[in-house]
């Protein structure tokens, strides 16, 4: 199907990120025999992908290094070019671990065919360097040793060399915060963490809010491994933010730690997705929410009168959900309207611990990019018309002209991106290559019926937009037309937003799109580039979810 074949070629520029710094790669040392005994016999610095077959490592002749019995170890360092999970992968035939920053992540230390080893997925930092060794020996027969990743909402690849350096870099920092970071219903704040190579006193520190300061400063040079916040201390549903850092043996040289964060556990439901004020929800949502410390039951209250929900009143009256999977779905709401919700926690005593009454309003949904299947007929780009168009159901789409193509090759697995996304389960790829006339690429949405944009408020266009480090810069642009074809074009602000491996949350005052007739809005443009370019631009890949028109949140709730 050709729609692949454009992936194909996008593939390749990805591969080539514009200004990559000079090819680096790991340090390889290769030892005779199996146990890293003696003086490496050959040393250099390469990217890790071989299949040596029946042959030695070594091009010499005579090569230093035997056909069998040998061992290699590779060390360096790392650099994530973006933040995101990771999922490190080896190919080998015989043995294999690999270290990330002072950790095993996989160990198969015996004799086998060539075999695949995956980590669990890894969370990495965009710009932060990690040690990396990988021990591999080959006992006799055929050998192979191929290193590979796969990158936030990429694909399995070889590790490119332009994010490995062949100099080791320690693991410093305190590691392994337990609770995990980002825990919730911590009911215990007893901290604990792996320290960081060298660390010898660890100064602790706790707050209420990430940018922890002196006054944070909890446990001054303990020589401990954990730290106990008295309890008395923690406000039960509270958000804590902890860091430990690491002192050397010098009592000088300090590693400063991450930020990591838990969130206690409260005594009333807590927690409530959507968040209090919120004013992007979907008009048929699931309100979820965490369970209260003793809790045996929830009661929930839900409606469009705040007095009704906090007296109870029997039209609110939801009745008692699911204990364990805590949600209530109150169906289709209207659209930008504000609603009222409210659990009560129920004890094993007859207790009724009331709940906060929370809020959320309404917004017009253009596209959360959850109904989408691999199905024809039900595929994103059927929706979304990028610059390839599509061939089935019959008559198809000949496609927009521009650079832009929407969701993945359906020949290669899912259409959707299925990690990188922002909201529920899916996310839109929006791949852009501006190298070929028209050099700009648009996905576009056109409205069966024009959308009226002017009611109840509305006056915000809103989408989440990620890109790569690694694409090519390029403006990013939302074009809106009317039922009468003019268009107004808006063009985000930051000329690198398409860079950003974060989400963007992008608000765009309707005001902004000015000259049209913003009560029959007929089609959405999300545009990379210019409509007016003369010259050749970049490619990339973009991710495109939660687009929506909202108004604001009821003031002072
Ligand atoms: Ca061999
Ligand atoms: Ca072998
Ligand atoms: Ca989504």
């Amino acid at each position: 199907m050709w729609r692949r074949v454009s992936l194909v070629i996008l593939g390749g520029l990805l591969l080539v990120p514009l200004g990559a710094a000079q090819a680096q790669g790991l340090k390889g040392e290769y030892f005779l025999g199996r146990n890293f005994t003696g003086a490496p016999v050959l040393t250099r610095t390469e990217i890790v992908n071989f299949n040596w077959g029946a042959a030695s490592p070594d091009s010499a002749t005579p090569p230093v290094v035997p056909v069998d019995n040998f061992c290699v170890r590779w060390t360096g360092s790392i650099t994530a070019p973006e933040s995101g999970s990771y999922i490190f992968s080896t190919n080998t035939d015989d043995g294999v671990r690999l270290m990330l920053a002072g950790e095993w992540i996989i160990e198969n230390w015996g004799d086998h065919s060539a075999t695949v080893n995956n980590t669990l997925p890894i969370e990495l930092e965009a710009g932060k360097t990690y040690g990396i060794r990988l021990e591999f020996y080959e006992n006799g027969g055929d050998a192979v040793m191929e290193l590979s990743w796969t990158p936030p909402g990429g694909t399995s690849q070889a590790i490119p060399a332009d994010v490995l350096n062949p100099t080791y870099v320690l693991p410093v920092q305190a590691r392994k915060p337990d609770p995990a970071n980002g825990a919730v219903g911590v009911m215990l704040p007893a901290l604990q963490w792996m320290p960081g190579e060298g660390g010898f006193m660890h100064s602790v520190y706790v707050g209420t809010n990430p940018s922890l300061t002196d006054a944070d400063l909890m446990s001054a040079r303990q020589i401990a491994t954990m730290y106990f916040h008295f309890p008395a201390t923690m406000t039960p549903g509270m958000t804590y933010y902890w860091r430990v850092d690491e002192i050397e043996k010098d009592g000088v040289t300090t590693h400063v730690g991450d930020v990591w964060s838990f969130t206690m556990q409260a005594l009333t439901a807590y927690l409530p997705t959507p968040a209090d004020g919120s004013n992007e929800v979907s008009p048929s949502p699931v309100l979820t929410w965490l369970t209260g410390a003793d809790a045996v039951g929830h009661h929930v209250y839900f409606g469009s009168s705040r007095d009704a929900v906090a007296q109870g009143a029997a039209e609110t009256d939801k009745g008692e959900p699911n204990f364990i999977d805590p949600n209530f779905a109150p169906g289709a709401l209207d659209t930008l309207t504000t609603y009222y919700w409210r659990v009560d926690e129920l004890l094993a005593d007859g207790t009724v611990r009331t709940g906060d009454i929370w809020s959320f309003t309404t917004c017009i949904l253009v596209d959360d990019f959850e109904s989408y299947t691999d199905d024809v007929g039900n595929r994103v780009f059927q929706v979304w018309i990028d610059g390839w168009g599509f061939t089935e159901p019959a008559p198809g789409n000949p496609g927009n002209g521009t650079g832009a193509m929407v969701g993945y090759d359906p020949l290669s697995g899912s259409i959707m991106e299925k990690t990188a996304v922002h909201g529920g389960l899916q996310s839109m790829p929006l791949d852009y290559n501006n190298v070929n006339q028209p050099w700009y690429s648009e996905a576009q949405r056109e409205f069966a019926s024009a959308e009226n944009w002017t009611v109840s408020d509305a006056n915000t266009l809103v989408l989440y937009v990620r890109g790569m480090t690694a694409n090519a810069t390029a403006p990013l642009y939302i074009a809106i037309e009317d039922a009468s074809r003019r268009a107004a074009v808006v063009v985000h602000p930051d000329p690198a937003a398409v860079k950003s491996s974060r989400w963007i949350h992008w608000k765009i005052p309707l005001s902004e799109f000015t000259g049209i007739n913003l009560a029959a809005v007929k089609k959405l443009c999300i545009g990379i580039g210019d409509r007016k370019a003369t010259a050749a631009g970049g490619a990339g890949r973009l991710f495109i979810d939660d687009v929506c028109v909202t108004r604001p949140a009821p003031a002072g709730q």
